[in-house]
């Protein structure tokens, strides 16, 4: 596009801002925490996308997780359209929703039964109402820095001391909410042990992005999430593994396969889905048989478990599970973070990147950070001018510093050394 042509994203965007509020469905899309203006995307297939100027971009957001299998996968496709033509709602059971909770729960042994919703918020609302319902308790625990979709009971952050109550991080919020939810800092045992000591008998449930990839990606050690476990089992409280983005992202059993805990409720969504709006929330039976219509805690949704939004997932669970799915996503995500060290490297970059399974982390900082203060303190100035170098050179990654990013099975050895030719420009041109 010559310098005097406008973008139609830009023409896209101011026309979007007239009716959409920030122009938007959804914050993070605003460009807001990069700056500039966000690409409108016209279609997408394999790891690519194209934006409303017809650029191609290789893609590394993946729709924050669901285009495990690459965007536009033809079978999915087909299952979709298929699904499609026999209707596409009929807010009453069908056969697929039975094969779907029966796939999920053979894939994950931690799930006894599992219920199925539209989205990530609606599995974490419902999980946690749960976990309330189960114990009779009110009191929630969360970790700064992770994020489990908008709910009012989850939009809070850490109080000004440990035993303090939470604030609401958005308006609307009512701090007669906020005040039942505790925010510790994730991978900090001490303050596990003092809260638990304090008021262990009024938790409820305790909420962990198991490996988080809301601040980055920032992954727990084994002490922490084996005290969490210790903790929720000594004193009665729910242990939710919000898997909604490691779900089957960071190996065929989420991260509770990879670290060998069980939780006692899970919450699921974007892969699970296939593209399509699908959430789910599942574990130990007990707790399961408190949701109605069997037991007092109410949950519901007009389009759960939808035809559509099961045949995509249906049929992306069983490709998933098909034999070196997961090696050959972890040895490409592995060849990405290679690029990106070694080119960082070369051009004398503070900088540094780390994976784990399909999903991985760039940090401007001198060491891989195991923390939100950590992260915190990274170049995000630096990261900023890198996005827009690497957009430039026509790779698309998550338009802000504290964003995990995603690889797919697509992004074969081609696309690699395409991104790494890419990071190269992008070093150089931020110099
Ligand atoms: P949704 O309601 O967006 O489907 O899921 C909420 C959610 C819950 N739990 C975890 C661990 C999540 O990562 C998410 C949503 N992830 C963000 C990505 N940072 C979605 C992107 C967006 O908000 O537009």
């Amino acid at each position: 596009m010559s310098g005097k042509e406008v973008s139609q994203n830009e023409v896209l965007f101011e026309r979007a801002q007239k009716t959409i509020p920030g122009g938007v469905n959804s914050p993070v899309r605003a460009f807001r925490s990069v700056g500039g203006t966000p690409r409108f995307f016209k279609r997408a297939n394999g790891p690519y996308v194209w934006d409303a100027d017809d650029k191609r971009y290789i893609d590394y957001i993946g729709s924050w997780g669901p285009a495990v299998l690459g965007h536009a996968h033809p079978e999915v496709i087909k299952a979709v359209q298929e699904a499609a033509v026999g209707g596409l709602s009929f807010g009453a059971p069908t056969e697929g929703e039975i094969v779907m909770a029966e796939t999920l729960c053979e894939m994950l042994p931690s799930l006894e039964q599992v219920r199925l919703v539209s989205s990530g918020t609606e599995a974490t609302m419902s999980a946690i109402r749960l976990a309330r319902g189960f114990t009779g308790r009110d009191t929630i625990v969360k970790f700064e820095g992770c994020y489990h979709g908008h709910a009012d009971s989850l939009l809070v952050k850490a109080g000004s001391g440990l035993l303090t109550f939470g604030n609401p991080t958005s308006a609307g919020v009512p701090e007669d909410f906020a005040k039942h939810t505790r925010v510790l800092d994730y991978n900090n045992v001490q303050q596990l042990h003092e809260l638990f000591k304090a008021s262990g008998s009024s938790i409820a449930c305790v909420i962990v992005e198991p490996v988080a990839g809301n601040m980055n990606l920032i992954k727990p050690t084994h002490e922490f999430l084996n005290t969490l476990r210790e903790l929720c089992t000594q004193y009665g409280a729910v242990l939710i593994f919000d898997e909604v983005m490691t779900g089957f992202r960071v190996g065929p059993q989420g991260v509770q396969g990879v670290y060998g805990i069980t939780p006692d409720l899970t919450t699921l969504g974007k892969i699970i889905g296939g593209g399509m709006p699908m959430g789910a929330f599942g574990g130990r039976k007990d707790i399961m048989a408190c949701i109605a219509p069997l037991g007092p805690v109410y949950q519901a949704g007009t389009l759960s478990g939808n035809p559509v939004a099961v045949a995509a997932g249906l049929t992306t669970m069983c490709l998933l599970k098909q034999q070196g799915f997961y090696e050959k996503l972890e040895t490409q995500t592995r060849k990405l973070v290679q690029a990106f060290n070694q080119m960082a490297h070369a051009h004398g970059e503070t900088f540094c990147a780390d994976s784990i399974g399909g999903m991985f982390g760039i940090y401007f900082s001198e060491k891989v950070p195991t923390s939100f203060a950590e992260v915190s303190a990274s170049n995000r100035d630096r990261f900023n001018k890198f996005f827009h170098a690497m957009l430039d050179a026509g790779v698309y990654l998550a338009p802000s510093a504290y964003e995990a990013g995603f690889v797919s099975v697509t992004h074969d050895d081609a696309v690699i050394e395409a991104t790494r030719v890419a990071i190269d420009t992008a070093f150089s041109a931020i110099k």
